[in-house]
This record gives structure tokens, sequence and C-alpha cells, in this order.
């Protein structure tokens, strides 16, 4: 609690939150501004004694009052952390700008309502989720009741990425805690926050010691890694990199936890020549330059028939062209920085790989021209490319970042081949204005998610995940109250 406040609009220290208690052991590592490249304070990072308190503090709570309270009473307590998190709004805002460097209208327009979102929802959907029973015949006449109950799995521990970090830190503890469960949450060493905002809410909020740990650090031989090797964490739900997925499968692996996982994706788009062409370019421009490119659900690779490719490819290389790039605070920015230098290098990376593997340039590709304090930022321009064969790199691998290639196709088989021919499997979009043609396309793609002439449209209560490279099991909803917790069947002979 000694540091003076930093040259942040977020919390007025980065602290772990374990057992109630904030508290800054450990090294401290410098954190960047993306918009600038200025550092903002420094941030302590966990090793493996603070890790180990966390979880031996999460354990403790299931002990405690937390774990007898009632379905009700966690509902209040979710409700009372959503209400914290309203009243703070705008300094919420303010901390995943500085940390992320995203337009702050689009951190005012889904971070953070949605962040506040997934506690209300949640503290919903528990409240209304029916238990199933059944009446079972038995020889003697009598029968016996079934019925089952759903208990939380214990300590789970929650590994979020930077991208949308309020969002998707809440999208799983918000329905942790309400199955029950005890926390402890490792945000990206990029993005501490709004995560030490929220242990901040849930502090004043009145949820109990233990119930919510916080702890900062890095990933590999840091506090991910001890965090997600830990004896005393029962599960673990991690969203980042596929092959980060794989290292923390690895280390559950050793004492057989359930894992829920949302990772990479190269997510495709089908154009096809009767979709509404306006709606199909302006929603690609979308799925593909949000936040960057810096989302799970964003387009990389675009198939459009064959008809329409050119006129495709020009349109949505001029709106490319044409998008405003700038900082947060500024009305006309469009899109914002990269989240740092190392990744900004290895987008450009990709850009350069394109073009030498003869890639046509229609848009952008490499650093923009800006001859002004923007310079200091980590911005790449956004980028439209054709001509690279399907095995090309840059058409296989993630990305993560403002850039699609475009390509054509023949006939619907032919789209479909080419949108399942990945590793990943998380998000396709479809644009088409036959009704047929987007129900016999949608349930063949092979990815956990399809929109049909939109993208990232979300109703919290679907089925959110990808197969694949792109993860393992589904969140949202029941899907996320089912991962949380395990039921135990009682059957009562009568
Ligand atoms: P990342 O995998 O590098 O890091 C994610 C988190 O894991 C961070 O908190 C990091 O510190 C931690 N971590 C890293 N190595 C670890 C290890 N060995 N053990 C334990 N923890 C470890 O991912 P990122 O760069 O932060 O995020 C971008 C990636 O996340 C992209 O691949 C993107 O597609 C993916 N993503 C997927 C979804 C989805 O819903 N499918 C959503 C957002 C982001
Ligand atoms: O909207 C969501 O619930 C969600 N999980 C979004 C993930 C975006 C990935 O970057």
């Amino acid at each position: 609690m000694s540091q003076a406040r930093p040259a942040h609009p977020g919390p007025r220290h980065w602290a772990h939150y374990i057992g109630g208690r904030f508290e800054e052991a450990g090294e401290r590592f410098p954190l960047v501004h993306p918009v600038d490249g200025t550092v903002l304070g420094t941030v302590p990072e966990a090793d493996a004694g603070t890790v180990d308190r966390a979880v031996r503090a999460a354990r403790a709570a299931l002990d405690g009052p937390w774990g007898a309270a009632t379905v009700e009473e966690r509902c209040r307590v979710l409700r009372r952390v959503a209400d914290g998190m309203a009243a703070r709004f705008e300094e919420f805002v303010a901390a995943e700008v500085a940390d992320t460097g995203k337009p702050a209208a689009l951190a005012r327009e889904v971070d953070i309502p949605r962040g506040i979102a997934n506690f209300r929802a949640y503290a919903d959907l528990v409240w209304g989720r029916p238990e199933r029973s059944f009446a079972t015949p038995t020889p003697d006449g009598a029968g016996a009741l079934n019925y089952t109950v759903r208990r939380p799995l214990g300590v789970v521990a929650v590994v979020s990425p930077w991208n949308l970090p309020l969002l998707l830190l809440t999208w799983k503890v918000a329905p942790a805690l309400a199955a029950g469960n005890t926390v402890v949450a490792k945000p990206s060493e990029l993005t501490p926050s709004t995560a030490t905002l929220l242990a901040e809410v849930m502090d004043a909020a009145g949820v109990p010691a233990g119930v919510f740990n916080l702890v900062h650090g890095f990933g590999e031989n840091s506090a991910g890694a001890h965090l997600t090797a830990h004896p005393g964490v029962d599960a673990i739900a991690f969203t980042g990199e596929s092959r980060t997925g794989t290292a923390i499968m690895h280390a559950a692996a050793a004492r057989l936890a359930p894992v829920s996982f949302e990772l990479g994706g190269k997510n495709p788009a089908l154009v096809f020549a009767d979709a509404d062409f306006e709606q199909a370019v302006e929603g690609t421009v979308r799925s593909v330059f949000t936040n960057a490119g810096q989302v799970c659900l964003c387009t990389e690779r675009v198939y459009v028939e064959r008809s329409v490719f050119g006129d495709f490819v020009d349109a949505l290389a001029e709106r490319a062209r044409g998008l405003r790039l700038g900082g947060p605070y500024d009305g006309a920015t469009e899109m914002g920085p990269l989240i740092s230098a190392e990744h900004r290098d290895k987008v450009l990376g990709y850009y350069r790989m394109a073009e030498q593997q003869g890639a046509t340039v229609h848009a952008g590709g490499g650093l923009p021209p800006f001859g002004d304090a923007r310079d200091r930022g980590f911005f790449v321009e956004p980028t439209v490319l054709t001509g690279l064969p399907e095995d090309a790199r840059p058409v296989r691998e993630e990305i993560f970042g403002p850039v699609c290639h475009i390509a054509p196709f023949d006939d619907e088989a032919e789209a479909l081949r080419l949108a399942n021919d990945s590793p990943y499997g998380l998000a396709a979009t479809v644009w088409t204005t036959s009704l047929s043609r987007a129900h016999r396309v949608a349930p063949r793609l092979r990815t956990g998610i399809a929109w049909v002439n939109c993208w990232n449209l979300r109703d919290l209560r679907t089925p959110f995940g990808g197969v694949k490279a792109s993860g393992i099991g589904r969140e949202g909803g029941e899907h996320s109250l089912d991962f949380f917790s395990e039921p135990l069947n009682v059957c009562v002979k009568l």
C-alpha cells in the first residue's frame, strides 16, 4: 500500500488481493501505455509463495460463510458487485483504456458494460436454474426419488488475456462465484488495472475474505504457471493462445483437474454474391478491424464468391485505408494501437512474410506514416491482402492484428471446404440474403459459433467456444454453470 498514486487513471496502486487484504509482495514490473509507450507504473509479480497463500485463502473461504451461502445470498453478492462496478464506471473505462490503448468509446460501449452484465446475467441464470428429478419404479412398488444437486468444484483458477481484459475475466469469475466456488484470478501482465479495480469493488461489496483473490504476474515460470500447477486448484478456466492452453493442460493433467479453454482463432467470413453488398462490406470492416483485430472472434480469412470478388476487395481496401487511427479519447478514432511493441513486431512480421510470399497488398501493410506523436504508439496499418496460397503461414496462423486475406470461391461447396480447412474452429460469418443457403451453410461450418449477416452479436445465454485448436468446452449460460459445478445425484427409496 506504500506506492504513491501512479500516472494512471485506474487503481491507486496495483496490488494482489489475498484473503480480503491488498498486498504488494514480489518484484515489480513496468506497465506500458500502448498509445505512447510511457510507463504508467509498476506492478508486483506474485511468486510461488504468494500464489500458494492465495490458493489457501480461497480454500479456507469454502469452509466459511461462502460455502454455507444460499443461491439467493450468492446472487445478492453478485448484484452488489455489479452495482459497485456501475458506480465506478468511468474509472473502469479509464483503466481499461490506459492498459490497452483501445478507443474509450469501445470500452464504454462494450468492455465495461459487458463486465458488469456478466455479474448480473449469472445472478439471474443461477437463480432461475432448474434441477431435474426422476420418479424411479422399484420392485416393491414403493418407488424411489432421484434428484440432482449441483455443487461447486472448489477453488477455481481464472487466467485471462489482455485483449478484452475485464470482459473476459468477469465472464469466468461471475459464473464461478455464482456456482459457489472461490476464485484465484490471474489477469494478463499487460492489463492488470481493471482486475485490481474489480478487487476493490469486491472488497467494498462485502464479498467474504478469500472468495475472490487476485494475483498479478506473467505466465510461464511466473504467477500463471504457479497457479495452474498448484495442487490446491480444483479447476482451471483459461482464455488465451492455443499453445498456452497446451502448457496449462500439461500442468492440469498431473492432477486430472478439469479445464475450460477459450483459445485462438483464424476465423473465416463467407461472402456470397447474393449478399447485401454494403452490409457485407461494413460487417467485414467491423469483424476484421474492431479492437485493431485483437478479438479472438475477428475475421482473418475472407472468402468471396468470384463474381463479386474484385468489387469486394476494392470496397474493403478503401474502407481500411480510410480508417482513422488515433488515441483513445479522440472522438474521431476508429482504431487504436496494438497492445505492445512485441505484438506490433509480430504483426508486422506477418505483413512482411505475406509480401515476401507474393501477396498483393491492397491496403496498409506496414507502419502508419503519421509523423506526429502517434509514432510513439504501437500502431500498425489496417491491412488487406490477396493472392496467397491457402497453405501460406499468414493464411493459416492466427495473427491477431488488423488484417485479413481475401480469396475467391466458385460455389458453396468450395466456400465450405476453404472455411473448414483450418487448425482452428472458433467463429465464422456468412453473408447471404438466401435463407436456404444460410441454413445449409451455417450448420456445416466446423466452428463453435456461426453468425449469419452479423458479427459478434452476443446473447450471454448461448454456448460460446470453439472446436479444434480453438478451445475445449463451452462458456455462456448453463454451459458455464455446468463447468463450474458438478452434479451429485441423490436417490431416496420411498
Ligand atoms: P496468452 O496465452 O499469451 O496469455 C493469456 C494468459 O495466460 C495471460 O494471463 C498469461 O500471463 C497467461 N499465461 C501465459 N503462459 C502461461 C503458462 N505457461 N501458464 C499459465 N499461464 C500462462 O494470450 P494473450 O496473448 O494474452 O491473448 C491473445 C490470445 O488469446 C489470442 O490467441 C486470442 O485468440 C486468444 N483469445 C481467445 C479468446 C476466446 O474466447 N477463444 C478470447 C480472447 C483471446
Ligand atoms: O463475448 C464473449 O462472451 C466473449 N467470450 C468474447 C471473446 C472474445 C475474444 O477475444
